[in-house]
């Protein structure tokens, strides 16, 4: 198979010394080589940061190792891929999921000891990779793991930003967005393709030629920019899998601005090259709200366009007939976010491969699917077509094109529903004409999915019902999940060796449904006992860091009660400190003799607001004026304290759920799409306090509603409270707590008068009329919190309950009943 290069490659493998070896002598000297010629220290002297750079170097060559192995098998066997595209993947830190993936966690730990360093010091020196905001992108992080584990043929595509989401630092109270520049001191778990480029072409022209009495477009450019890959390893667990997310970076290329060289304008030409990078230099900070920005287009452009030619070449090296293309490709969209890789798919099979209209639309329909995870209709991308028209001319064209052949085809099939035709339209008339993105991303995929049962259902009864109706048989539901492996077993080692323990197996961290039997030992005395030890070392480590964060100091004997999520006002923050304010009132008039009935709580809230949205900045400056009085008043004590856990992201989540007691999910019903931060707590035996929302309603049915804490109006009861209007329906207890915000109580009373009135007004989000229903469930978590061996199954339950929302359920489903795709694994696990 080497051809005439036989020697050549025989010479090569004899110079190669086999496998990388695991044992502890062979990995410090794979550490202390990197440290001396990787990170260029003498051995005999370098800290804890260098330590972790060397390291995390030794572990990439592992990682490396298996990728090459992954990627010769797949080639060999050439299965079905599937390539997941997301402008967002919050994979947070790599070193511990990586170690522990690749099984040799402990041999690190020991080898690193016997030099002098501790591995969980040095695990601490990486900082995270945010490219992502929330939800999305986080669960686009759980499912490569589970990609990777379950040994897909797989790929992640994505944009490599030099600044990841802002930093979050507060300032008296304040929100403040600082820049994270992430790439500073180096990545160590990207590898550079130099010749993995694809030119990616903006503006310019479409002409219409005629070539032999064919017809065809000629797009001419007026921008080049060159997409650079980035490849980050994925291993998988219990496997020797390991998968790549592909990110790309913009580079100036050669034909960027040909003209201005010749016009003898070379300084402005060099700084215009800059420009390219400015592509992929920042992630847009905004959760859920489309903006129509031209830099955000060009984004979506610039990685969907690398990402398709990439996979075309995968293609192609291999296959001569685009007719096989949807047996060995499927692609899924995360979100609108990458949607005009249809016009893109469309445009090379056309004007670049000239299979024609029909076959080309033939194929981009059996290998595309769409995931949706908003929740209203103005969550929804559109695209203004002044402005898709000037950057991509040749793609609006084609949506155009697209478009016309669909309601063409509508119309065969509804008749000349004028109404229902300019609903389902992908042109959106009006005083700005622009394109539905997901109207295009459903018309083309032949699968489209919400992301919970309920969710689900709602698209199909009423943001996409014209398209159910029309298409009943593309509609799925794929509930979310999140993987144990991160979610347990890297962030909560202790309850990780507790359940192993008990279940006698550690499978479960592949086949998490093995979790139901600790169902069994749920009220067993013994496991009851040591379950509580783990919770206590997990607070304790948690009222450390909430100590240096803030200064405040919380006793271990209290509810640690968590809300950490992005802030917004559908998610309901502001329920929660009013709740608090009310919590703090009753204290304060209470009998002294009373008090000692009160359960003792920490309230911890932590998240970031969008830059530009002014209401969810106030929340957060509101929390901290309420805080700064309840904690400094000595009438109230330990029995309340509120903090602010500031710039949460992945790794600070890692550590908040272990050490919560209870957490709370209060988004209005029917708009959180599905909600995975509670899946991440429930696994970690947290007991939840929610509406019966999105994927609550699932965890309801895992594990039975006396197991948690439910409260407020039910999705179809909301329609009905919105249109009865405030006034009658607010409780007394609501109106007192915000009169108290209202009369300065916590200061900033000016500030805060937007906030009350909101809720004293119409009252959107429900809080006035959920507040009495939500003081009822808070209360029943204190009583149940007053009887420790009650709390303790309670807590059992939720993880013996979890194994639903792993994200390994999540992928297999999405593999078989979406993508068509199977496993191909790498023989040998070594
Ligand atoms: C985002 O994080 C989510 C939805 C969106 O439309 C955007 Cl733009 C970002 C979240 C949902 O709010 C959340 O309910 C869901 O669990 C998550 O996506 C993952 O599906």
């Amino acid at each position: 198979t080497f051809g005439s290069d036989g020697a050549k490659a025989e010479r090569m493998f004899a110079l190669m010394d086999g496998f990388l070896k695991n044992d502890s002598i062979s990995l410090q000297k794979d550490i202390l080589r990197h440290v001396e010629y990787t990170v260029a220290r003498s051995r005999f002297s370098f800290d804890d940061f260098e330590a972790y750079q060397a390291l995390a170097h030794s572990v990439r060559d592992r990682l490396i190792e298996r990728s090459h192995d992954t990627q010769l098998y797949f080639k060999r066997k050439d299965p079905k891929r599937v390539y997941f595209l997301s402008l967002e993947f919050l994979m947070g830190r790599s070193l511990s999921n990586s170690v522990i993936n690749l099984g040799i966690r402990d041999q690190y730990a020991d080898a690193l000891s016997q030099l002098g360093f501790e591995f969980e010091v040095l695990a601490e020196q990486e900082g995270d990779a945010a490219l992502g905001n929330g939800g999305l992108a986080r669960l686009s992080a759980c499912q490569m793991d589970s990609m990777a584990t379950l040994d897909y043929p797989a790929w992640g595509y994505g944009l490599r930003y030099e600044y990841g989401l802002f930093r979050q630092v507060i300032l008296d109270g304040f929100q403040h967005e600082q820049p994270d520049f992430w790439l500073n001191f180096g990545n160590p778990w990207e590898t550079e393709r130099v010749h993995v480029t694809y030119p990616v072409k903006f503006y310019g022209v479409v002409e219409e030629e005629n070539l032999n009495g064919e017809k065809r477009n000629i797009w001419s450019p007026g921008e080049v920019v060159e997409a650079v890959a980035y490849d980050n390893p994925i291993p998988g667990y219990g496997t020797r899998n390991t998968i790549t997310l592909r990110l790309w970076a913009g580079k100036p290329s050669d034909q960027h601005d040909m003209e201005a060289y010749n016009t003898g304008d070379y300084i402005n030409a060099v700084v215009s090259r800059q420009k390219a990078e400015n592509i992929s230099s920042v992630l847009y900070p905004d959760d859920r709200s489309f903006q129509g920005k031209e830099l955000r287009l060009k984004q979506q452009y610039f990685f969907v366009s690398a990402s398709i030619q990439d996979i075309i070449r995968r293609f192609k090296d291999g296959h001569g007939n685009f007719d096989e293309f949807p047996e060995k490709v499927a692609l899924q969209l995360n979100d609108t976010h990458p949607s005009l890789a249809i016009a893109e798919v469309m445009r090379v099979l056309v004007d670049e491969e000239n299979l024609g209209w029909n076959k080309a639309w033939d194929i981009a329909c059996k290998i595309f699917s769409f995931t949706i995870h908003a929740v209203i209709a103005e969550g929804l991308e559109k695209i203004p077509v002044d402005l898709l028209g000037s950057l991509l001319p040749r793609h609006l064209q084609i949506i155009y094109d697209i478009n016309f052949k669909f309601v063409e085809e509508l119309k065969k099939r509804i008749g000349l529903d004028y109404n229902r035709l300019s609903r389902m339209s992908i042109v959106e008339e009006g005083s700005t004409k622009s394109i539905r993105m997901a109207n295009l991303a459903i018309v083309c995929s032949h699968t489209v999915n919400g992301v919970s049962n309920v969710h689900s259902e709602l698209l199909k009864t009423k943001l996409f019902k014209d398209f159910y109706e029309l298409w009943p048989e593309k509609f799925q539901c794929k509930t979310n999940g999140v993987t144990q492996r991160r979610w347990i077993v890297v962030s909560n080692p202790s309850l990780c060796a507790l359940i192993s323990k008990w279940l006698g197996t550690e499978a479960w961290i592949r086949d998490v449904d093995l979790l139901t039997g600790l169902r069994e030992y749920a009220a067993d005395a013994d496991l009851q006992q040591e379950w509580m030890m783990v919770k206590k070392v997990n607070k304790m480590r948690l009222a450390e860091y909430i100590e240096a964060m803030s200064g405040v100091k919380v006793s271990l004997d209290a509810m640690f009660d968590v809300q950490t999520k992005r802030i917004h006002e559908y998610k309901r923050q502001l329920l929660n400190i009013l709740g608090i304010i009310h919590r703090y009132d009753c204290i304060k008039n209470m009998e002294k003799s009373q008090r000692n009935k009160v359960v003792p709580r920490v309230c911890i809230i932590g998240g970031k607001a969008a830059p530009g949205y002014e209401i969810a900045k106030k929340i957060i400056k509101l929390c901290h004026a309420v805080a700064e009085k309840i904690n400094n008043d000595d009438d109230v004590g330990d029995l309340l304290k509120l903090v602010f856990i500031p710039d949460y992201n992945v790794s600070v989540a890692e550590l908040v759920i272990p050490g919560a007691d209870l957490s709370q999910h209060l988004s209005t019903a029917g708009h959180e799409a599905s909600g995975t931060g509670s899946m991440k707590f429930l696994m970690n035996g947290c007991l939840l306090l929610a509406t019966e929302d999105g994927s609550t309603v699932e965890i309801v049915e895992e594990i039975g509603a006396d197991n948690l804490f439910l409260f407020g109006a039910k999705i179809d009861e909301v329609p009905k409270l919105r249109e009865e209007g405030s006034a009658h329906k607010m409780s007394l207890q609501c109106a007192r707590v915000l009169r108290m915000v209202r009369d300065g109580h916590f200061g900033f009373k000016d500030y805060f008068e937007s906030l009350c009135d909101k809720v004293e007004g119409n009252d959107f989000y429900l809080l006035g009329s959920d507040f009495e229903s939500y003081l009822e469930a808070q209360a029943a978590a204190d009583k149940a919190f007053a009887d420790p061996q009650k709390w303790t199954q309670m807590s059992i339950l939720s993880t013996a309950g979890s194994g639903r929302f792993s994200s390994d359920r999540t992928i297999r489903d999405y593999a078989e009943k979406t993508w068509g795709v199977e496993p191909c694994r790498f023989p040998s696990d070594g």
